[in-house]
C-alpha cells in the first residue's frame, strides 16, 4: 500500500541506499509538526534539508551522508510514534529516494489589490476592542447577534443578512459603529488604506476548528474597500481565483487585511475549518508571506480563538466594476453570478 501511495504521488523510491529518504505518515497533512519530525530525525545525523509539502502525509529528508540516512532507515522504518498534539499512534514507513524535490512548489504572490499591514494596532488597543464586544447580550439588543454553524457573529451599523448576502440599506441598526473603532478607522483613512469611512461592521469569532466558507462579498452591497482586523490570534485565510488558483495567506494577530480591486471583486476568501494551520516555521506569528513562499520551512500551528472586525461601506449605487461575470449589479449582461455565501451558513 505504501508503494502504491508513493507511485500515485509520483515519488520514485530506489532500492539502494542514498542520502535522502521519504518518510510516509510523517507529514503536515497527517498531523506531524516540523518540530516533532526534526526531533525524531536528528537522532541519526545532521540533516541538509527537510521538506514538508503542505497537506501531504509524507516528508522528505536529506542527510549529510548516506551512512546517516541508512541509520535512520534501519531505526525508523515500521516504528510506531505518538503524534504530539493528539496522542494518536502512527507507524512510520521509510524509503530511499534519489533526491528530495517537490512538484508544483512554485512560490506564489499576493492576489492583486490585497495588502496585509502588520501591527496596525497595539496589544492595548487590541484588548480594549475585544473587551468592547459583549457576546452575552441577548439577541433582542440593538446589535444583531447570531450563532452561525461555524462561528459567532455580531453586526453593527447594518445587519448583514446571510439569507440574501446583503444588508437592508434603509434599516440601519441603532447606535452605529462602536466608538472604540474610531481612532483605528481614522488611522486607516490617514494612512490611505481606505478612502471612505466604513459604516458597517461584522465581528466574527472563530474557535479552533471553525471557519467561514469561501465567498466574495456581494458587489451591490458594499463599496470596493473591505478591511479586516485580526484580534486574539493569527489565522491562515485562503484566497481563490475563478481559474482555481489558490493562495493561502497568514494574517498575524493585530494585522489588517485590505482587499480592494481584483482581490475584493474577483477572488473568494475563506477560512478552512480546522484546528491547525500550515505555516512558515521560521517566522511564526509575524509572517505575512504567502504560506508556500518557502516550502522547505513549513510546520503546523495550533489555532486559538480569533476575533475579526470586518469593516465595509454600504454601497448606494450599482457596482460598475470591471468584473461583470461575477458582479450581481451587472447580471443579465453576462453569465449568472455564483452565490456569495453558501445557503448552509445559517443554523
Ligand atoms: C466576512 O464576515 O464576510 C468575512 O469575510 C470575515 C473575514 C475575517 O474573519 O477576517
Amino acid at each position: 500500500a505504501q508503494h502504491t501511495l508513493m507511485r500515485h504521488e509520483g515519488i520514485k523510491c530506489v532500492s539502494h541506499a542514498t542520502q535522502s529518504l521519504v518518510v510516509a505518515n510523517a507529514g503536515l497533512g497527517n498531523g506531524m509538526s516540523r518540530q516533532q519530525l526534526l526531533r525524531i530525525l536528528e537522532e541519526y545525523g545532521a540533516m541538509e534539508t527537510l521538506l514538508m509539502p503542505p497537506n501531504k502525509p509524507y516528508s522528505f529528508v536529506k542527510y549529510r551522508t548516506t551512512e546517516e540516512a541508512k541509520k535512520a532507515f534501519n531505526a525508523l522504518n515500521g516504528k510506531e510514534v505518538t503524534l504530539e498534539d493528539c496522542d494518536q499512534n502512527i507507524v512510520l514507513y521509510i524509503n530511499f529516494v534519489e533526491k528530495v524535490s517537490l512538484q508544483n512548489a512554485v512560490p506564489t504572490s499576493l492576489p492583486p489589490g490585497l495588502m496585509v499591514i502588520e501591527k496596525i494596532i497595539s496589544p492595548e488597543e487590541e484588548r480594549r476592542m475585544l473587551e468592547s464586544i459583549d457576546w452575552k447580550a441577548d439577541e433582542d439588543t440593538q446589535n444583531a447577534q447570531k450563532t452561525l454553524k461555524h462561528r459567532r457573529v455580531k453586526h453593527f451599523g447594518y445587519e448583514f443578512r446571510y439569507d440574501n448576502n446583503n444588508v437592508d440599506k434603509d434599516k440601519p441598526l441603532p447606535g452605529g459603529l462602536p466608538e472604540i473603532c474610531n481612532p483605528f478607522l481614522e488611522k486607516c483613512l490617514k494612512q490611505g488604506y481606505i478612502k471612505h469611512k466604513p459604516d458597517q461592521l461584522t465581528v466574527n469569532q472563530y474557535e479552533p476548528g471553525q471557519g467561514i466558507p469561501p465567498h466574495t462579498d456581494t458587489h451591490s452591497a458594499f463599496e470596493d474597500e473591505i478591511i479586516s482586523l485580526s484580534l486574539g490570534a493569527e489565522i491562515v485565510m485562503d484566497f481563490k481565483h475563478p481559474d482555481g488558483h489558490t493562495v493561502a495567506i497568514m494574517l498575524p494577530r493585530c494585522s489588517l487585511l485590505v482587499m480592494t480591486g481584483e482581490s475584493r471583486y474577483l477572488w473568494t476568501h475563506g477560512i478552512t475549518p480546522r484546528k491547525y494551520d500550515v505555516v512558515q516555521a521560521s517566522e511564526l506569528g509575524q509572517n505575512v508571506r504567502t504560506i508556500t513562499a518557502d516550502v522547505g520551512d513549513l510546520t503546523l500551528n495550533r489555532r486559538e480563538t480569533r476575533t475579526s472586525f470586518t469593516f465595509r461601506k454600504v454601497r448606494r449605487s450599482p457596482c460598475n466594476c470591471i468584473y461583470p461575470s461575477v458582479c450581481d449589479s451587472q447580471k443579465g449582461q453576462q453569465r449568472p453570478v455564483q452565490p456569495s455565501f453558501p445557503q448552509n451558513e445559517m443554523e
